[in-house]
């Protein structure tokens, strides 16, 4: 298969915020939007926005659904059969849509198929709502191309790293029956999602940042569970979505939602982060730590008070700063060969076995790393460690020697 260039240009003074839609999330036709004006108008404006007609071609779709006809209706079931015998009879997180549990649903894992008969079955009741979410499938099957990651999402340095060293990764399928849901969030570290819907329909409420801090009790806390009407009581600006098949959502950093399951319903989605919104997930990172080291100031005094909080901060967050380094580093060190292959017209660097980034692109990947770098660089946790001060330094180095060689 032919690569496909993500040619991303030099953002032109129009193309930052879309304020003048400020009360406006558009629905536009994959074929009506290119990858350089998704990148500077939606993902760097963090505004979100409905992609249509984005998994036309996907084998999920084809097969993972069955059309039905009845008098006058077409409507679209799931094919239990197929699912089955195509992936097997694995075990599969599951979350109760009844339960609450430490401000989430309560989770199980149960067989998959047992999961699709109790489905099929209609057996699920107020009591046992059954979610089958957060779902590692593509991890479980790398060989099984059930989707395409479209290419506004490809910029992804969270997966790209995690794929490569095999790690744990934010690639999902979420299945689940007509009243399943997702209580009120937002994304881990601040990232991004896109949720790609190849069955039903979903409703999403979506809270543009800082308008969640509206809902907290005097304690600090947010809701479990949010309405339309107590957003409106607390004079709360959101949008309402109805997300429908073969749609795919992009969901900005920061932005708090809550989605339920109109109908039977399965969808695609990932978490990531780039060079948009990798400021923003310093900030959290950062910001999370002296949390931490709020809540165990007692015990400065004791022996590895710093390896301990970076210890307790990837308890909490998911990752420490080391954790975030990692992921920098490597994604700098591939920017840095694609440069070096690319002057050799010989590209080999491939994102989602598909795409391919622009020079331009990776240029700005590593300025955009270089600017995170003196940033951390700059934060007082960093300042009181050597080695990762120097750590940083050295990286930063790096890009600017590359920058120098380049310009000479
Ligand atoms: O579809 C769902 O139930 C939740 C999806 C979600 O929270 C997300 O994509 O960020
Ligand atoms: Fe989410």
């Amino acid at each position: 298969m032919s690569t496909i260039l993500l040619d991303l240009k030099l953002q032109n003074s129009n193309q930052t915020q879309n304020n003048d839609n400020e009360n406006l999330i558009p629905r536009i036709k994959q074929s009506d939007l290119s990858y350089n004006d998704f990148y500077w108008n939606y993902m760097n404006a963090n505004w979100p926005i409905i992609l249509t007609s984005i998994s036309n071609d996907w084998e999920c779709r084809r097969n993972w659904t069955k059309q039905t006809t009845t008098t006058n209706n077409e409507t679209t079931e799931i094919n239990f059969i197929y699912l089955k015998q195509k992936i097997g009879n694995c075990h599969v997180p599951v979350a109760n849509c009844s339960k609450e549990y430490y401000n989430s649903h309560e989770k199980c894992e149960m067989k998959f198929f047992d999961y699709l008969d109790q489905w099929q079955q209609s057996v699920f009741d107020t009591n046992r709502n059954l979610y089958l979410k957060d779902w590692h499938l593509k991890a479980l099957m790398p060989d099984y191309d059930f989707y395409r990651v479209p290419k506004y999402f490809a910029s992804d340095w969270l997966n790209e790293y995690l794929v490569d060293k095999k790690l744990d990764d934010y690639r999902f399928v979420y299945m689940g029956p007509r009243d399943s849901w997702t209580p009120f969030h937002a994304d881990v570290f601040g990232s991004y999602s896109w949720s790609t819907n190849i069955a039903g329909r979903k409703q999403w409420l979506l809270l543009p940042p800082l308008e969640e801090q509206k809902l907290t009790d005097s304690l600090g806390n947010l809701p479990f569970r949010i309405t339309k009407q107590l957003l409106t009581e607390k004079n709360v600006k959101f949008f309402t979505i109805i997300q429908t098949e073969n749609e795919s959502i992009f969901v900005p950093s920061g932005w708090y939602h809550q989605v339920w399951n109109l109908t039977d319903t399965i969808s695609i989605n990932h978490n990531w982060f780039n060079a948009c919104n990798v400021p923003i997930i310093w900030r959290n990172l950062a910001t999370c730590m002296q949390r931490v080291i709020h809540e165990i100031e007692d015990c400065r005094g004791m022996d590895n008070f710093e390896e301990h909080c970076q210890t307790m901060l990837r308890a909490s967050f998911g990752i420490n700063y080391s954790d975030f380094l990692n992921i920098l580093e490597h994604i700098m060190t591939k920017r840095l060969q694609q440069c070096s292959t690319n002057n050799n017209n010989n590209i080999d660097n491939i994102l989602f076995d598909t795409f391919t980034l622009s020079d331009f692109h990776v240029r700005y990947d590593l300025a955009i790393i270089a600017d995170v770098l003196e940033a951390i660089q700059n934060d007082e946790v960093v300042l009181a460690r050597a080695e990762l001060c120097d750590r940083c330094k050295e990286l930063v180095e790096k890009i600017k020697g590359f920058k120098n060689a380049s310009e000479n």
